[in-house]
């Protein structure tokens, strides 16, 4: 993962202080999960100036705190609990921690730092939260966003939206038909998944919608270069055991087109989970957005799922024109044969990719979707350098 999808960049520190002070706080108004909030930056801002006045030798309870990158918010470390993000909706994070799940707020030190980076909370994400004082409720404030590993993201606007974090792969889900299939799309998310260090797994829904086996030949495509490729139908039932298989024991998120069938193929897979699937009397074959926000889902046969919100447009902006051979796995072992080191393979003499592909063992349509991403990303990055 790179550029603004990544790691958070700064770390706090860890300091020992003096809580003793604390205990004997008045009670805080309990009644709002503001005031919760308001009275927690209180209590930690105390925290930490009851240090410098701790008497020295002076027997105390100490407690390690998390400092906050301002320094202005010292947290005790005892209270934070470590839970996943289940989904975001709009200013209320969902946090799993185990046992129950929490509807938090963003620390507003962390809010403004991730908006600075450009970056969000997302789907996925492991979290620090602090619970609400108030007994009995369960609310809570994020403290901090932990180091991500593996993620779906794309770039949006003028940012790179982190669709999920921390999952293991990305089953790209297109259909036979009701929208059409479009194989480039396909290789847009192939290559995004790459980027965030996922596994793609390929899944063509609605083979009971194809005409002429045009589905097969896609799936027949992705199977010769090595990607595991599933064809389904979910009124037909097919593909669905070995779907489960796939997901099994793993974190996956569920990408692809609105209207293809990612949640109709989940719900196929796991009744239990009721997600809402598209109008059928909506014959327009584009564009429903039936879901509408990225939910991490447990499978009760093992292993966890994003069910996402389909995308129409997959820009891949924040992929570099250099990076993007490295994203085409049956160009990897060819590109060091290319004759010209930094060879683009679009019309270099001697470039290996072209003549894989003249000789048909690179397929023809990968290729051209290919020359699609890298004209566009060499145009982009000519606009915005020279
Ligand atoms: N013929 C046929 N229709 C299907 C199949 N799978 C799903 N559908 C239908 O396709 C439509 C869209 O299904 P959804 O599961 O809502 O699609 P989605 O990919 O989750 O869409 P978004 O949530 O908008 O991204 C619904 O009317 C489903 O009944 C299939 O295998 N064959
Ligand atoms: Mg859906
Ligand atoms: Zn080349």
């Amino acid at each position: 993962m790179g550029g603004d999808g990544g790691k958070p960049r700064k770390r706090g520190r860890q300091v020992r202080v003096d809580l003793r002070r604390n205990r004997g706080k008045p009670a805080r108004d309990k009644r709002s999960w503001t005031h919760g909030f308001r009275a927690d930056e209180d209590a930690t801002r105390d925290a930490a100036s009851v240090e410098s006045v701790r008497a020295k030798g002076e027997l105390s309870r100490k407690r390690t705190v998390f400092l906050s990158d301002d320094a202005q918010t010292p947290i005790d470390s005892e209270l934070l609990r470590r839970g996943t993000v289940l989904a975001v909706r709009g200013l209320v994070v969902e946090v799993d921690d185990g046992a129950a799940v929490w509807p938090c707020t963003v620390r507003r030190v962390l809010r403004s730092r991730l908006t600075q980076e450009r970056q969000a909370i997302t789907v996925g994400d492991r979290v620090m939260f602090l619970p609400a004082r108030a007994s009995g409720s369960r609310e809570g404030v994020i403290e901090q966003v932990l180091p991500r590993q593996g993620a779906l993201t794309r770039q949006y606007e003028d940012r790179v939206q982190v669709i999920a974090a921390n999952v293991d792969q990305a089953v790209i889900v297109a259909s036979a038909d009701d929208p059409p299939l479009r194989p480039h799309l396909i290789d847009r998310f192939i290559v995004a998944a790459h980027k965030g260090d996922l596994r793609p797994v390929v899944v063509v829904n609605k083979l009971d919608l194809d005409r002429g086996g045009f589905a097969g030949q896609v799936l027949a495509r992705y199977r010769a270069i090595g990607y595991t490729a599933v064809g389904a139908s979910v009124p037909r039932g097919a593909g669905i055991d070995e779907l489960r298989a796939v997901l099994a024991g793993k974190t996956s998120v569920i990408a692809g087109m609105s209207g293809v069938g990612k949640s109709s193929l989940l719900n196929a897979m796991e009744p239990g989970l009721r997600l809402r699937i598209g109008d059928i009397s909506d014959t327009t074959g584009r564009g429903r957005h039936t879901t509408t926000t990225a939910e991490l889902l447990r499978l009760s046969f093992g292993g966890y799922v994003v069910d996402t919100p389909g995308i129409r447009q997959f820009e891949l902006a924040h992929i570099a024109s250099s990076e993007l051979e490295a994203y085409f796995i049956e160009f990897v072992e060819r590109v060091p044969r290319c004759r010209i080191p930094g060879c683009t393979h679009l019309h270099e003499p001697g470039c290996a990719i072209i003549a894989a592909t003249e000789a048909e063992e690179i397929d023809p349509e990968r290729y051209a979707s290919y020359v699609k991403m890298m004209t566009e990303r060499l145009g982009a990055e000519k606009g915005r350098y020279g």
